[in-house]
């Protein structure tokens, strides 16, 4: 997978939530839930979505707080794996308004 080149990035940042931020060769969000259960309740959601496509996130979580950083190690930087991700991560996210 080719690394997306900046104007690429750009484009590809307006077609993804306004939570999301671009921080060097990872974008970046940060989410609050109501409580650990819904936040482990999404992640297992995400994760199911990763493993099928075969691109996982790097992340954390902290209770009810989940922060996720999106990149390709294997291309050193952004691709269009990492940004169909963040929307498939989006449409998930919006289950748990
Ligand atoms: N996830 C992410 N975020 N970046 C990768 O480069 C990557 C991955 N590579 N998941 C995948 C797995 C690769 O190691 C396997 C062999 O497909």
């Amino acid at each position: 997978m080719k690394k997306l080149k900046d104007q690429d990035i750009q484009s590809s940042m307006s077609q993804i939530d306004q939570a999301w931020t671009l921080k060097g060769k990872f974008i970046h969000i940060e989410i609050l839930f109501k409580n650990f259960i819904e936040a482990f309740s999404f992640m297992a959601a995400v994760a199911l979505e990763a493993e099928k496509s075969g691109h996982h996130p790097n992340w954390e979580n902290v209770y009810n707080k989940v922060t996720i950083s999106l990149s390709t190690h294997d291309a050193d930087g952004l691709t269009e794996k990492d940004f169909n991700l963040a929307k498939a991560i989006d449409l998930i996210l919006q289950n748990y308004k």
